[in-house]
C-alpha cells in the first residue's frame, strides 16, 4: 500500500451529491432504477435525466459499472456500480466488492475522467460491515492506481463519523 493522503487518494466526510469531482460513484442496484440510501440522494439531487439514461441502459450485473451524465449535479458524470449484498465470510462477495471499485475506475479511465468520488459501496442497505468493506475498497483502488496513471484523484466520501473514523485509521489520518 502506498502513501495515501497528499497522494492520489483522499477522504472527506459529507454528502456525495455535493462533490465537484468529474464523476461520483453511486451504490446502485441491478435494475438501475433508483432506490434508497445514496442512490435515492443522487437521483433526487441530479434530477430525472439520470433515471432516463439508466432506463435506457437497462440494468447492471453485480460487480460491474455503467455511466450516465450527472444531470443537475456538479459532477459531470455518475458512475453507477452495483455492490454485493453482504454474506459473512464469503470470498465471492469480497471479490465482487473489489470488482465494483475496479470496474468503476476502469469506466472512468475509458471516459477520460481523472477525478472520481466514491460512496461507500454495499455498506448501507446491503449490510457490508464497514470494517470489512473499507480495506477491500482501499486495496482495490490502490491496486488500480498503481497500474493506471490517468486517474489523478480518488476520493472516498464517508457519510457518518464512524465510517470516517474507520477509513481514517486505514489511510493513516
Ligand atoms: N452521500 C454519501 N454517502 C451516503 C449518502 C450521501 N448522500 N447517503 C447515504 N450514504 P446505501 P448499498 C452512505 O444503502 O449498501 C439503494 O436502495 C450510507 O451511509 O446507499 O450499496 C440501492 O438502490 C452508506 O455508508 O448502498 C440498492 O438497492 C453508503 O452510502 C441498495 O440501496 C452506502 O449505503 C444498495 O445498498
Amino acid at each position: 500500500m502506498g502513501t495515501y493522503l497528499g497522494g492520489r487518494i483522499d477522504m472527506v466526510k459529507g454528502d456525495i451529491t455535493l462533490q465537484d469531482t468529474e464523476a461520483i460513484v453511486n451504490a446502485a442496484d441491478n435494475k438501475l432504477l433508483g432506490g434508497g440510501g445514496v442512490d435515492g440522494a443522487i437521483h433526487t439531487a441530479g434530477g430525472p435525466k439520470i433515471l432516463e439514461e439508466c432506463r435506457r441502459i437497462g440494468g447492471c450485473p453485480t460487480g460491474e459499472a455503467r455511466i450516465t451524465t450527472g444531470g443537475r449535479l456538479k459532477a459531470r458524470y455518475v458512475i453507477h456500480t452495483v455492490g454485493p449484498v453482504y454474506r459473512y465470510g464469503s470470498k465471492v462477495v469480497a471479490d465482487l466488492l473489489a470488482a465494483a471499485y475496479r470496474n468503476s475506475l476502469k469506466l472512468a479511465s475509458d471516459n477520460g475522467i481523472k477525478r472520481v468520488a466514491f460512496s461507500s459501496i454495499s455498506t448501507g442497505i446491503y449490510g457490508y460491515p464497514i470494517e470489512e468493506a473499507a480495506p477491500i475498497a482501499i486495496e482495490a483502488v490502490d491496486d488500480y492506481l498503481d497500474l493506471h496513471d490517468d486517474i489523478e484523484l480518488v476520493r472516498f466520501v464517508l457519510f457518518n463519523d464512524r465510517d470516517y473514523t474507520v477509513y481514517g485509521e486505514l489511510l493513516g489520518v
